[in-house]
Parts: structure tokens; sequence; C-alpha cells
């Protein structure tokens, strides 16, 4: 199989060490000759090319923020001249700028190349049917999947997201094996399956590569048992290339990181330090075969943690564990700091069930408050009164737990929340709008 390569994704770590050093320092060699922001950043704190040799070397070298993409906008840190760049992405720019990344032809081959792995690393192969339901456009996570399914010789869907009964039909009518798209989409589906009544049993679907938002276990069972398939987890960023920066195998342990194209640390969100395998930390991902958008470790503010440990299947490329939020997603909620991740633990650690819920913060007279959602779930609907309001009293005690502040539950109906078709939106802060426009 092309795409399985287990002289690279099961080599000992020696010979993954010389592969990465040997392309560090070439690309770091580039990066100083080609792209003025590393050039200068680097001259900054008297590190030159040749100081960097091997891995062993990178935590020498600056960090490349978020704001320094922005700061030079919209091409000022590409590394190829204009003229070899075949392709652009972009963030969705929610906060702030928006940020551009760009892709020389070896780039998106070598992307396509990541996602087709991704693909087999769940057990596909060309007889698969892949359907692609992230959106396409800007976002990376259409077009990212779809380059992986033709480069394996797999029949792409572009089915994109939205228009949802087409979606299932299409899972039934197409013969759809793997399917693409974001868990909260997933579970939209699945409860509209009900509504449509199609039946898992009329899909072939065996496996499923969700991802571009966090997720649970909780969420997993019920994909799984939903939608009957094997549901995996994806990962990426667009500033590194897009889905497929990891991606998990069939022992759903943790996602292995293409380490021969970025090389992952973990490191302490507040010293800057590196920290050891197997602590939590934020992760930094340095590009070391990317040509027009090389970023060097690059701070994703994503939270998680890396295991080196040999796993199950036989490969040996380094693991993150499913993170766990954002260093940048901290609510402060009257001096508290709140992870909007706490409360979804919180609400699904109750009864072991996913449900959709919308966190709002707000301040009102000078006091911050923060109100949970929550809508009720369909086989609550039967249940009477009392069980209802012994049930909210349950939950607001759990949240309030979890975070150390006290919580407005509000209970709304079944359906009442709007359904994602693409990363859910799961914090409102009016505080923002607020401070922006005044209240
Ligand atoms: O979300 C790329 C992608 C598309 C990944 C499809 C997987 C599948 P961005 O829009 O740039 O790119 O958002 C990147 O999304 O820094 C994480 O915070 C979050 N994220 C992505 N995958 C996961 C995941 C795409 N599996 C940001 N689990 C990242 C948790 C994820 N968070």
């Amino acid at each position: 199989m092309k795409y399985y390569m287990p002289e690279i994704e099961c080599a000992p770590r020696a010979e993954l060490d010389a592969l990465q050093s040997y392309r560090l320092s070439k690309q770091i060699r580039r990066v100083y000759e080609n792209v003025a922001p590393y050039r200068h950043k680097m001259d900054a704190v008297g590190v030159k090319p040749e100081d960097i040799k091997s891995v062993k070397d990178l935590s020498k070298l600056p960090f490349t923020l978020k704001q320094d993409l922005r700061d030079n906008y919209p091409y000022g840190m590409f590394a190829t001249p204009l003229k070899d760049v075949v392709r652009i992405h972009a963030s969705s720019g929610t906060t702030g700028k928006q940020t551009v990344v760009g892709y020389s032809a070896k780039d998106v081959d070598i992307w396509a190349e990541c996602a087709a792995r991704a693909l087999v690393c769940v057990g596909g192969d060309a007889h698969d049917f892949v359907h692609v339901a992230y959106g396409y456009g800007l976002f990376t996570g259409g077009l990212g999947m779809h380059y992986g399914a033709e480069k394996l010789g797999a029949t792409a869907i572009p089915a994109s997201a939205g228009n949802s009964k087409r979606q299932l039909e299409m899972f039934r009518d197409f013969g759809s094996t793997i399917v693409c798209m974001t868990p909260s989409y997933a579970i939209s589906l699945i409860e509209l399956m009900q509504e449509v009544g199609i039946k898992k049993e009329e899909f072939k679907l065996k496996a499923g590569l969700f991802g571009a938002e966090p997720w649970t276990e909780e969420m997993r069972a019920q994909i799984e048992e939903g939608l009957g398939l094997k549901a995996y987890d994806i990962y990426g960023l667009s500033e590194i290339s897009g889905p497929s920066v990891s991606t998990e195998c069939t022992a759903q342990k943790g996602m292995h990181v293409c380490e021969d194209h970025f090389i992952p640390e973990i490191i302490d969100p507040d010293t800057l330090e590196p920290l050891p395998p197997g602590q939590q930390g934020e992760l930094v991902f340095t590009c070391i075969t990317k040509e027009t958008f090389p970023l060097i470790r690059y701070r994703t503010r994503d939270v998680a943690t890396l295991t080196y440990e040999k796993c199950e299947c036989g490969r040996t490329l380094v693991r993150m564990l499913k993170p766990q939020g954002r260093t940048d997603d901290m609510l402060i909620i009257r001096g508290v700091n709140v992870f909007p991740s706490q409360i979804e633990s919180a609400i699904i650690g109750l009864d072991n069930k996913a449900t959709n819920y919308l966190i709002e913060v707000d301040r009102i007279n000078n006091f911050d408050t923060l109100t949970v959602v929550l809508e009720m779930r369909e086989d609550m609907l039967s249940d009477t009164i009392t069980s209802v309001e012994t049930y909210k009293n349950r939950m607001k005690a759990a949240i309030d737990s979890a975070i150390g502040v006290g919580v407005n539950l509000k209970l709304v109906e079944h359906k009442t929340l709007a359904r994602s078709m693409g990363k859910a939106v799961r914090v409102v802060d009016n505080r923002e709008i607020k401070n922006k426009f005044g209240a």
C-alpha cells in the first residue's frame, strides 16, 4: 500500500531524529535567507542558521505567534516567490484579522500525501468512497481531505457541509464508506436520521475522520452508535497545512503526528520552556518540508500531551492525545479562570450523554454572569416536572463544583439551539461586544 510508509511511520526514533535534523537545518537556512521576519527574529536573539544542526537545537529558535502572521499580512512570511504559490487558504478570522496561508505545488502534494496516510491509518484504501462533508473553500477541511482521497485512488465525494438531508441520502445512495466532517455536524445528522426515517443499516459507512474542533469520548460513542462506524480523531490547523497534521489509527489511542513533515513540541505557556513527554502544555509545531509557508516553532495555543511510546499499530510516530482546549479560550469570571472544556465535561459527565449547550457570558452592573443554556434531550420529553427539576439541580451543582463559580442554568426545549454544520460555537461572550461598543 503506497500510503502506508513503515520505513517512516514505524522507524526507530534515532532514524526519525536524523531525518528531522537534516530537514530542520536545511529549512532554517532557507527561511533565514528568504523570510525577513524570521531573519530579524533570529538576529535579535543572536542565532545563526549554522547553530541549528539537529532537533536538539530547536529550542534555540524564537517562537512564531499568530500576531506575526497578522503583522505580515497577507504574504510577508512566504518563503517562495508568489508565482510559485498554487493555493491560498485562510483562517476563519473570528478574532482579529484573518491569516492567510500559501502552498507551492510540492506543499499541496505533501499535504495530500499526509491526508492519504490519514485515510490509510483508519483502514482506507483505493476501494473506498470518501464522503467529504467539511466545508470547501478557504477553510482547509474540504479540499484537504478531498485531495487525500484522490491521492489514495479512492473515490472522493465532495459533498461539502450543509443540505443535511441530502448528505444522508448520499451516504445511502452513493455507498459512502468513509466520512469526513466535524463531530458536532455528525451529531446533528444523527438527530436528523430519526426525523427523516433513514436508518444506519442503509449505509455502508465503516469509518469516519472527525476533527476541526474538540470532542469527547462520549461523543465518539454516540457517533459510532448513531452512524454505525468507527469514529477517529483527526487534527490540523491551517497555519501548519490543514487536516492530517495528526490522525488516530485503529488503536484509537491518540493521533500520530506526520513527524517527517512537522516537529511537535510541548511548552509551558508561562515559562515558554519545553516540557518532557507526558506533560500537558501548549503545542508548538515546526514545518520542516513546507516551501511556501514554513512556520517555525509556531505556538498553536492548543493544550495537548505527547507520548512517544510505541503504539499497538506498530507506528513509532509520536502520538498527541486529544487536545484539552486552548490556552486562549479561558474565560475570567469574577476573577476565576474557567475553561469551557470543564463545563462540557461536567455536563456530559453527569450521565455520560452528549447534550447541546451554549455558554453565555455577560457583565451586568459590573458583575460577570455565566449562563449555561442546556437543551433537554429528546429522551427527557416524557419526564415529569419533578424529575426535570431534579436533573436541573444536579446539573447546576455539577457545573458549579467543576468550575468553582456559580452559574445560571437555563434548560430549553430539545432542538432550540442552532445546529452546527462546521465548527460548533459554544461560547458567546457579550462582554467583548460591550467593551468594544459600550453597553
Ligand atoms: O480546523 C483544520 C482541520 C480540518 C482539522 C478538518 C481537522 C479536520 P483551522 O480552522 O485553522 O483548521 O483550526 C485549527 O482547530 O488549532 C484546534 O484548536 C482545532 N482543532 C482542529 N482539529 C482538532 C481536533 C482546521 N481533532 C484549530 N481536536 C486547532 C480538537 C481541533 N481541536
